[in-house]
């Protein structure tokens, strides 16, 4: 393998890896720009494999979407919708906690809540929603929120974001979810998602969370308008940050699905660009302990393949996934634990039921 990576030309590559050493944003772009899709899922699968050993990760997860309706309207995105409008929706308190009650016979560990900016929900409803979670299933790990929700929290509490994160992690919120990142660069957000709180702005929240520490994770949207440097400098300042705080858990790619957007007229990513992402990240974000190929978006069957170019977690259960759904998404919305499993050992790893913060619950 390794002379398959010197013809590719990505020796220098392979030195620094085996070194462990950190890559250049230039050698970020080489990699991203090979058309050898072997050799880079090769250098990434030995970053993982120093990491991680034989571990593949997943989650006994349950998401809620608490509410769809949203100031932002991103481009890219066909959950969001204005309030009012054809198939917004809203849950109350009642019926946002009553999805945690539901699956109270589950041996659910973590709910994973988000939803749109909404214009006039209270800060209370947000408090309500984790208190509520915390006194039907008090052991559950709640990762809720991205960053641009804990944004828009702390304008409607009116404090500053530490104190907000501080107010909800009072009020039972455990971690923070990767979502809204999208692409850092200024042109990216300004030709999809104007109105949405900058890449700077999404930064200085999840390090306001590590330093108070919660855990976050990251994500970036790919395979729309974005350029592959546009791309790397979204990973470099993801390590950037995570230099300075270290407390990103898992980084995520996350595969543009068009239908039912305002893009449309794009297609889907290639399985290509899927692994290459996964690979990329892998091997330039020396400092993230975990990657996850999130099977709702890219599919069980290439998840699966990913755990061999770079990835070391397949995300989980999930259980009623809407946000890629409605954008087109021909997963299925849930996955049982067997299935999960037979994926990871099927790809020779060893599957391992992980706490939100990667504690071993189980290995299979
Ligand atoms: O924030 C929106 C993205 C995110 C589309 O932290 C789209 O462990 C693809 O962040 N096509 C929500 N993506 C999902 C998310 C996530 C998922 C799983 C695990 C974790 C984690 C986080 O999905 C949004 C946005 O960036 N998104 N529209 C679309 N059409």
């Amino acid at each position: 393998m390794e002379s398959l990576v010197i013809k590719a030309g990505l020796g220098d590559i392979l030195d620094k890896v085996k070194r462990a050493e950190r890559i250049t944003k230039e050698e970020a772009i080489r990699l991203y720009e090979s058309p050898d899709l072997l050799a880079v899922g090769y250098l990434a699968n030995m970053v993982r494999e120093r990491k991680n050993g034989d571990k593949a990760y997943f989650i006994y997860n349950q998401h809620v979407n608490y509410s769809n309706i949203c100031t932002n309207l991103c481009k890219f995105c066909a959950f969001g919708k204005e309030k009012g409008t054809d198939k917004s929706y809203e849950m109350t308190v009642e019926e946002a906690v009553g999805k945690v009650r539901d699956r109270l016979d589950e041996p659910i560990t973590e709910v994973h809540m988000v939803g749109g900016i909404h214009p006039d929900l209270p800060f209370s409803y947000y408090t309500d929603i984790l208190k509520g979670i915390k006194e039907v299933r008090p052991d559950i790990h709640v990762q809720a929120f991205t960053c641009v929700e804990i944004d828009h929290l702390a304008k409607l509490a009116d404090k500053p974001v530490k104190e907000t994160l501080e107010i909800l992690m009072a009020a039972g919120l455990d971690s923070i979810p990767g979502g809204g990142a999208e692409v850092f660069s200024s042109r990216i957000r300004e030709k999809t998602c104007p109105d949405k709180l900058s890449g700077q702005g999404w930064l200085e929240v999840a390090k306001t969370a590590h330093r108070l520490g919660l855990n976050t994770n990251a994500t970036m949207l790919y395979g729309h308008i974005e350029t592959i440097e546009e791309r790397v400098e979204h990973l470099a300042a993801l390590r950037e940050a995570q230099d300075e705080t270290a407390g990103f858990l898992a980084f995520i790619p996350l595969a543009f699905h068009p239908k039912n957007t305002k893009m449309d007229d794009l297609s889907r990513t290639s399985g290509v660009d899927d692994l290459k992402n996964i690979a990329v990240s892998r091997i330039f974000l020396d400092n993230f302990p975990h990657i996850k190929a999130y099977w709702v978006m890219i599919g069980p069957k290439l998840a699966q393949v990913a755990l061999s170019f770079g990835a070391d977690d397949v995300d989980g259960t999930v259980k009623e996934e809407i946000i890629t759904h409605m954008a087109g998404a021909d997963t299925e919305q849930a996955m049982a634990i067997p299935e999960l499993v037979r994926i990871i050992k099927e790809a020779g790893r060893t599957p391992v039921q992980r706490g939100t913060l990667y504690d071993v619950i189980k290995e299979y």
